[in-house]
């Protein structure tokens, strides 16, 4: 391959290094745009012109191995930047590192804007609980962006400085919140997508929180996981192609013994790495699940295509108004281009 062409190439696919047309500014952008095109429009294309680049790239084995080795030198050059830890929070990520999951509290978590958040809870809880499901093959309702929109707070949690600490340390690398979503899954015995295991194949880290709101238990729809160390066995023994698997097939590799269910009252935060552990959401038998979600990959994740912000760029604008300059950059990147 022409060595200008394999250059371009690979500044496109280098998920950390991209010294290429997608780093313009929004003010070059809006230079070159015909008149009549709106800035958003403009990202838009560029957006999805490198993610099939990079889609199509990392078919093949040697593109893989540039984007790891850049990955790598990513992970090493920061390093030295990573935020001190307190013991506590230090075990979350040492956990993440062992197991793939680690369940707490949002008591011990001490977050401080927790009141505000579970107060926003309150308001919206109520209006998502008298939606009635479209079709009967529907099991989980989302808030809307507009309703969230109208409490920020829920968005501001998932930025808090604490939180931005324990994941930088867990991905090693600067992060990027993807979304929040309020959801309540719904009591019956729909058996597909998320309700299915699988792994999330954005990242090669992933950082999820979940925060139930009512008390979950065995029948009630816990986030149910299989530790790391049977995932990566599982995995191989799969061929997993980033499918959906069935309990059938699950238990002829991972007996239902060893199948994890996270279970606690309201107020529970079950933390996953959910790109390293097999997981799923068990069906609800007895009632609803109603939770919070908050998804964190690095900044230059592995597949941006797969990743997708629950807020439009003008709702982001207004989220994001009064942030610190680190919480905006764990929201845009470091440029615009992922949303
Ligand atoms: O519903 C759940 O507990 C898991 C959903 C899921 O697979 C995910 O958020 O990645
Ligand atoms: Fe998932």
């Amino acid at each position: 391959m022409n060595s200008s062409i394999l250059k371009q190439f690979q500044s496109i696919i280098d998920p950390i290094h991209t010294s290429n047309l997608f780093e313009l500014s929004d003010q070059k952008l809006m230079i070159r745009l015909p008149k009549q095109w709106k800035q958003y429009h403009y990202w838009s294309l560029l957006k999805r012109l490198r993610t099939r680049i990079i889609k199509e790239s990392l078919r093949f084995r040697y593109f893989q191995s540039i984007s790891q080795v850049a990955y790598q030198k990513a992970v090493r050059k920061y390093a030295a930047n990573l935020p001190p830890l307190s013991a506590a929070d230090m075990a979350i990520v040492d956990a993440l590192d062992r197991e793939g999951v680690f369940v707490t509290s949002l008591e011990q978590l001490e977050i401080s804007s927790t009141p505000l958040l579970l107060n926003a809870c309150q308001h919206i809880l109520p209006k998502i609980k008298t939606i009635s499901p479209k079709h009967n093959q529907q099991y989980v309702i989302h808030a809307t962006s507009s309703q969230l929109m109208e409490y920020p707070e829920i968005f501001n949690w998932g930025l808090e400085e604490k939180l931005l600490d324990i994941i930088e340390n867990y991905l090693s690398l600067p992060t990027i919140c993807h979304g929040v979503y309020l959801r309540r899954d719904l009591t019956n015995q729909v058996q597909k997508k998320s309700r299915l295991w699988h792994l999330d194949r954005e990242d090669r880290r992933m950082f999820k929180i979940i925060i139930y709101l009512n008390d979950v238990n065995e029948e009630g729809g816990p986030f149910q996981y299989i530790p790391k160390s049977l995932t990566s066995i599982t995995s191989r023994a799969l061929k997993y192609d980033y499918s959906y698997i069935d309990d059938k097939t699950m238990e002829q590799v991972v007996p239902s013994s060893e199948w994890k269910s996270c279970l606690g009252s309201a107020g529970t935060v079950v933390i996953a790495d959910t790109a390293s552990i097999f997981h799923r959401g068990k069906k609800s038998l007895v009632s609803d699940r109603l939770a919070i979600f908050f998804d964190y990959t690095s900044r230059r994740p592995k597949h941006p295509h797969y990743c997708k912000s629950f807020f439009s760029v003008d709702e982001l604008n207004i989220l994001t108004h009064n942030l610190s300059q680190r919480q905006n950059d764990c929201v845009w990147g470091n440029q615009r281009l992922l949303f």
